[in-house]
Parts: C-alpha cells; structure tokens; sequence
C-alpha cells in the first residue's frame, strides 16, 4: 500500500537538495552537509561546527579504533595545544615548510605575550622533549602514546569541511622503539588499521602503499599512506597517514637510552608517527551521497532504521490507526532489542512521503513502513537508502532480518564504490595516454623510474598539457602528484627492459599518480 499524498505535501516545501551531483559538485556537497544535518558553518573562515550527525560517526571510528591500539598496547594522554616559540624552532628543518601555517597566540586581552605561543599544528615538538625525559632506559621501552585532540592549521587554500579546515579533530600516535624492525612492523600494523576504518566503517575502499621521496613527512625516515577515491571529481585523496620517522626525531631531541649490549654506548630509539583525521568524514559523504542526499553507511550512521506509520487517511477506522500506531512503536522496541539504532517518525503534521524524503535527505539507511494493511498481513515494509529496493519481512522475523538487511546494505555500498575506485585505476605506458587518463577522470598507474625530477616533471607536464586541452583556456589545470606506490605491485615490470612512462628511463616499479585533494 502507497502512502496517499497529504495535501501538506505542496504547503511544506522540503529543504531538498537543489543542486545534481553530477553538475555542481561543489555546491552539492555543501548542501548534502547542512540539509542532512551533519555540518553548520561558522563565522570564522575554514571553521565548521560538527553537527551531533557527524560527530556521531567520528565517535564510531573513535571507539573502533581506539579499541585496536589499546590492544597494540598504545595508551591515551594529552598534551598541551601550546607550544613554546624556542621548542617549535628545534625542529626548524622539517617545520619550516610548514611554517606559514603555524597560527600564533601573541595577546592576552590587551597586554602582549611576553613571547608568542604558537597552537600546535601537530604534537611532535610538543611531545618529544617528554619523551627524551621519561625514555632512560630500554625497559622504558616501547612507548606508545595516542591523543585524540584537534590541531590548527591556518590553510589559505579554499577550505573544504571536513577536507581542509583550519581546526580538524584527529588522533595523533607517537611510538618509540628500540629496533627499527619493531618500528617498521608497527607502521604497517597501523596503517592496516586505518585501511580497515575507511572499508569496514566507512564502506571506503583504499589503496595502500608508501609515499615518495618527494610526498613522504618531511621529517621522517618514510611515509605510508590509505588512498581513496573521489568519483564525482576524479581526484585522489590521502586518508590517513603513518610514518617511520627513524631516528632523526629521536637525534634532534636526543630520546636515547644505553645500548643494552655495549655498556656506556647509546642508541638513538626508532620512533613513529600516524594519523587519521575527520576528513575521513568528507571522503564517506563524497562517495556515498547522492542527488537525495546523505547516504550513510549502517556501521556509523546514528539513526540505521526509521519507522514511518502509512497509509493512514480520513477513512481509516480508530482501529486500524492504534493497531498502526502501537504496531510502529512495537517495531522500534523490537529492534532496539536486537541493537539497531532505531526511531520512530509519529509527526503527524507532515505526510509520509514528506517524511520519506526528510530521512532520506539524512541518509538514513532503511526505512520501514508500516501500515493497516500490513498489520493485516503482520509484516513490514522495507525500503533501502541505497537503492531504494522494497522488500517486505514479517513481522516475527525482524529482529533477525533487519539486523541482516543493514550488514547487506553495508556491503553493499562497500562493493560500489569499489567497482567504481577500480574502474578508474587505469595503468598506462606511454605518456601520451597519461594525461587523455586523468581528463577522463582516472587515478593513473605508471612503470617509474622512482627519480624526483621527474616526479616534478609529470606535474609540470600534466598540468600543461591538460590547460593546453582544456576547453576553457582559463580553466586551471591541476597537475598530477604521486599519490603512493601501491604495496600491491601490478605485474608486468621487467627489471632492465620496462621503461618510466613519463622520462623514458629504467623502470623500477609501478607508481599511482592523480589529481588530488
Ligand atoms: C603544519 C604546520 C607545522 C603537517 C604541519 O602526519 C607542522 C606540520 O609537521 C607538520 N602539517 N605536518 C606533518 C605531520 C606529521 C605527522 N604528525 C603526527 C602526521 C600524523 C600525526
């Protein structure tokens, strides 16, 4: 049974979304955001207020991953979000590229600091000189400290919410150990862990791999990395981070302890660094969402299920409506039982197909519609977010089946927008088809020759060439960087015969490059 159109259907008009996906992107994404309730925008320019929609998920991928490094033996702390003008500069070399982000404190009501205090854009300078404190001995090692806190960075590039904000939420883990073998096998333990954040929550498919000489933390020994996908604008994106720094922090801040086999001899700890930020939030909307709005993964969404009362109309007997009435509210205490995130839509100044938008404006992932023909039939309606696909279920089985149908959606939308990533992962190997791959939207694989030089070349190139294509001469054209060399290697470099697509050159391993976030 349909649900009757209200006529309150034309007199309510719905904060629909106004601007297509596919023609607006950016006015679309902004709009999915605030209509589905996820994001406010603030009065201060690349500041953003997180909704209870959106916090809720960074909560989800909180709890989740935090529960992974406590069994890796990582311990919460927090440290200060001022840092010292004297403490920043120690670490001059690495913070210098960085140095025009860094935002200052110089004022306490009208009186000048005595000296500026800078906000921590990230905590190594903040944490490291504590570490070379409490780190005497090997026995004090490792030390694996987290904090969950938010940075400041004072980005002049157009921000984005959740992309590039000038405040962002994140977790920042800064490990020592006495071998670099101990070090190296944690970079990947954790980078699997982002890996597993972005495609068993976010439904987000990723590539893993290692960053160039040229990508990589500056300051570190080397850099891995999640790489996502953004179908809408066929850019790459940088999802999380996790660094080998080596010894160079453990130099600069001298964090040493006695060799445990040569006595009065030191060593120099092996240290990493990893993130995962509430970008991952922006990425999840950009892949998901469409033209209706939100569409939210079940495993972080805050509401998974709304229960809608239909078909209720001037003709309805006082029987039938509280048989629908009790029977909704029934289903909700049911299923939250069974531990589904579940509410029930009783509003009655709005008509059913007001609400059916209004939650799938929200990206509610399943809606249930119950109504006095299916309180005859004792069973209930289904309709997924994703597709909009109908199934009905009876009524004695949904404490099992919507349990089910939510894992089914969940995977759902994982395999689509992984047909979608591998769709546009495309390996070229002639130069010539390089840059025709990313105007058609495509991440592009080459055989490299792993030189820097060239690296600069290929984004030089691409973005000339790319302007010279363009329709619209004043059309900026976004050169392509390297986003990783993918862990998992293609076939099909001979050592000594392939040759680097972009210089000609020896190749020696297949590396992904793109225009990217
Ligand atoms: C901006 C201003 C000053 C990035 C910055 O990726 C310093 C920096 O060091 C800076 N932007 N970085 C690199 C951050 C490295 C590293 N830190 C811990 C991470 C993960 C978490």
């Amino acid at each position: 049974m349909g649900p009757k159109k209200a006529a309150n259907d034309s007199k309510t008009p719905l904060i629909s979304i106004t601007s297509p996906k596919e023609e607006d992107f950016p006015s679309w994404y902004q709009q999915v955001l605030t209509k589905g309730d996820m994001l406010e925008y603030y009065d201060v320019s690349g500041c953003y207020i997180m909704k209870p929609g959106s916090y809720y998920v960074w909560e989800q991928i909180q709890g989740w991953f935090d529960g992974q490094i406590k069994a890796l033996g990582v311990q919460n702390a927090y440290f200060p979000m001022f840092v010292s003008s004297r403490v920043l500069e120690k670490e001059k070399d690495h913070v210098e590229g960085f140095a025009p982000e860094v935002a200052w404190v110089t004022k306490a009501g009208t009186t000048d600091l005595e000296e500026p205090i800078a906000i921590r854009p990230t905590s190594e300078t903040v944490m490291y000189p504590y570490y070379a404190k409490w780190i005497r001995s090997h026995r004090d090692l490792p030390l694996k400290l987290n904090q969950w806190n938010s940075v400041v960075r004072w980005e002049f590039k157009h921000p984005q919410p959740f992309l590039r904000t000038r405040e962002f939420l994140w977790q920042e883990g800064h490990t020592a150990f006495l071998t670099q073998t101990e070090a190296e096998s944690e970079v990947l333990q954790i980078l699997d862990l982002y890996a597993r954040v972005y495609s068993e929550l976010l439904a987000v498919p990723v590539i893993k791999g290692r960053k160039t000489e040229k990508e990589k933390f500056a300051g570190g020994f080397f850099t891995t990395t999640t790489e996502g996908y953004i179908p809408a604008t066929g850019r790459g994106i940088q999802g999380a981070t996790s660094h080998c720094l080596g010894q160079n922090f453990s130099k600069m801040f001298g964090i040493t302890v006695e060799d445990p086999n040569k006595v009065g001899e030191k060593i120099n700890v092996w240290q990493n660094s990893w993130g995962l930020s509430t970008r991952t939030i922006g990425v999840m909307v950009m892949i998901h969402g469409d033209d209706k709005g939100l569409v939210m993964p079940p495993r972080v969404a805050q509401t998974q299920v709304v229960v809608i009362p239909c078909g209720i109309t001037v003709k309805t007997t006082e029987e039938d409506k509280t048989n629908v009435n009790s029977g909704v509210e029934e289903i909700a205490k049911v299923l939250k039982e069974a531990g589904v995130r579940v509410i029930t839509d009783t509003r009655d100044n709005y008509s059913p197909g007001w609400k059916f938008s209004d939650w799938e404006l929200r990206g509610v992932p399943l809606r249930i519609e119950f109504g006095p023909m299916d309180f005859k039939k004792q069973q209930v309606m289904s309709v997924r977010r994703t597709s909009g696909a109908k199934q009905s279920i009876p009524l004695s089985d949904i404490s099992s089946a919507v349990p089910q149908l939510l894992e089914d959606i969940q995977t759902e939308m994982y395999n689509k927008a992984k047909a979608q990533f591998d769709q546009h992962v495309v390996r070229v190997t002639k130069w010539d088809d390089f840059v025709p791959a990313l105007n058609a939207k495509n991440l592009v694989q080459i055989p490299w020759c792993g030189v820097m030089q060239c690296e600069e070349e290929i984004k030089d190139k691409s973005a000339r060439q790319a302007s010279d294509e363009a329709e619209d001469e004043r059309a900026p054209s976004m050169g392509a960087k390297s986003l990783c060399i993918p862990f998992e290697q293609p076939e099909g470099i001979v050592k000594g015969e392939t040759k680097c697509a972009a210089c000609g050159k020896e190749a020696i391993q297949w590396c992904m490059f793109g225009r990217s976030y």
